[in-house]
């Protein structure tokens, strides 16, 4: 397999954008060599431009949920351009967007479009700051709600993967008020409130998947709304990873839990720049112009992205994916321990429907302490090994894989190959 193609682009690319890149986790730090530069893309397949072809699991980190450039939703976005980019005004579209997910979640009433998870987070919070009228913010290590200030502390995703304990440049003041506790561990978050009496609320991601893939243990998400709640404070949950992923109305859905605020990201524009958050209408109607806490931005509610994000969810709603993802999913989880097992490689995978993922450790993971255990060195050659056998995944130990609904057997016998070369590969290091 060549990667002359991308080799160049990369020292081109060099020149002018950081790193070749332009976000930190698609460069291929923690695993070595240079990153691949796509070409394109289509149904469960993405094509470098060298011309290698692989079984997508990265998937754009999660909303190419149908796969790649699918004809209904491709036919909406040509239809839409038609009729212009951007207009900073309304359109008939963003209600109908706004229907179907008010729908979706039971907890939200309102939604107010946005234009990535980042920025739904960073209004979530600000807008569980306005409804207390408290300043503290509690969240969970390993976590990762995208790059404002705030929450750039004991992250996951990129942080987690360069082994970065924060980023520079974010101000002391900017993290005074954030607090950090543990995955999976009420006692962590009551400790806090036991000694803080100006908590707003708690943001997690209801299962991890930048960390890797975390589940929520034993009740841990519906204990933590009931005492989050008793406390006078909200619960804010980032679904940008798992919202209309392991059910249609997400993580909150599956495990039966109502968030105050909930934030959506890439996938409810069906891989266009999109996020949203969205509450029940007494915390909603705080935001401007009903209420005085104040977020904005010219290119919310783009018409592109809601025509890609209206089509993407309409037909994944027809297509109820997600038994289907269900037993894929677990073909792979099965394939991967026991091929780990033959060749005597200590591996935990962990999944949650379509979001799945091998940590190379003997620890159960539960959190992220747990996850660092992993040897990030066995996972690069896992990764490259994977990669040499037609299998795209993030370059990274603490990124989930994900399925799209246009995943084929055929591409799952080639996962299943792949994993078996793979894991030889890690016993023979
Ligand atoms: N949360 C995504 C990865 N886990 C973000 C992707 C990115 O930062 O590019």
């Amino acid at each position: 397999m060549e990667f002359k193609k991308s080799q160049e682009l990369y020292t081109k690319g060099l020149e002018h954008l950081v790193g070749a890149v332009n976000s930190p986790v698609r460069a291929f730090a923690s695993v070595g060599g240079n990153p691949l530069f796509i070409k394109k893309a289509k149904g469960s397949k993405i094509t470098d431009v060298d011309g290698n072809t692989y079984v997508d699991l990265v998937l754009s980190y999660g909303p190419m949920v149908l796969g790649h450039r699918h004809k209904k939703v491709q036919s909406a976005i040509t239809k839409a351009l038609k009729n212009g980019y951007s207009f900073g005004a309304s359109t008939k579209n963003e209600i109908k967007l706004a229907k179907i997910i008010c729908d979706a979640f039971p907890g939200m009433d309102k939604v107010r479009f946005v234009n990535s998870g980042t920025e739904a987070v960073l209004s979530g919070i600000r807008l569980a700051r306005a409804f207390t009228g408290k300043d503290k913010i509690i969240k969970f290590s390993g976590c990762y709600h995208g790059h404002q200030d705030a929450l750039l502390v004991a992250a996951g995703s990129g942080l987690a993967t360069l082994s970065l304990p924060g980023s520079k440049g974010v101000p002391e003041g900017a993290v005074k008020n954030t607090l950090i506790a543990k995955y999976n561990d009420l006692e962590s978050v009551k400790l806090h409130f036991e000694t803080h009496d100006d908590i707003a609320g708690v943001i997690i991601e209801p299962v991890a998947g930048n960390m890797g893939v975390v589940t929520p243990q034993n009740n841990f998400l519906k204990e933590l709304k009931e005492y989050v709640n008793s406390k006078g404070a909200l619960l804010i949950v980032d679904e940008v990873m798992t919202g209309f992923r392991s059910k249609f109305g997400g993580a909150q859905e599956l495990f039966d839990v109502e968030a105050d605020i909930t934030c959506l990201g890439k996938v409810i524009g069906g891989g266009f720049p999109v996020g949203a958050y969205g509450a029940r209408n007494e915390i909603m109607e705080m935001v401007a112009p009903l209420g005085g806490m104040y977020q904005a931005g010219t290119l919310s509610g783009n018409p592109i992205a809601m025509a890609a994000g209206i089509s993407t969810l309409t037909e994944l709603k027809k297509q109820n994916p997600y038994e289907k993802f269900n037993e894929l999913a677990q073909i792979i989880e099965v394939f991967l321990l026991e091929s780990a097992k033959k060749y005597g490689v200590e591996i935990t995978v962990n999944r949650f429907g379509s979001m799945i993922n091998p940590f190379f450790t003997n620890k159960e993971v539960e959190n992220f302490e747990d996850a660092q255990t992993s040897n990030t060195k066995k996972f690069a050659v896992f990764f490259w090994e994977m990669i040499k056998n037609g299998v795209f995944l993030p370059p990274s130990q603490f990124e989930a894989w994900f399925l799209s609904s246009a995943i084929t057997e055929k591409d799952v016998k080639k996962i299943t190959k792949a994993i078996e070369k793979s894991m030889e590969a890690v016993a023979k290091m």
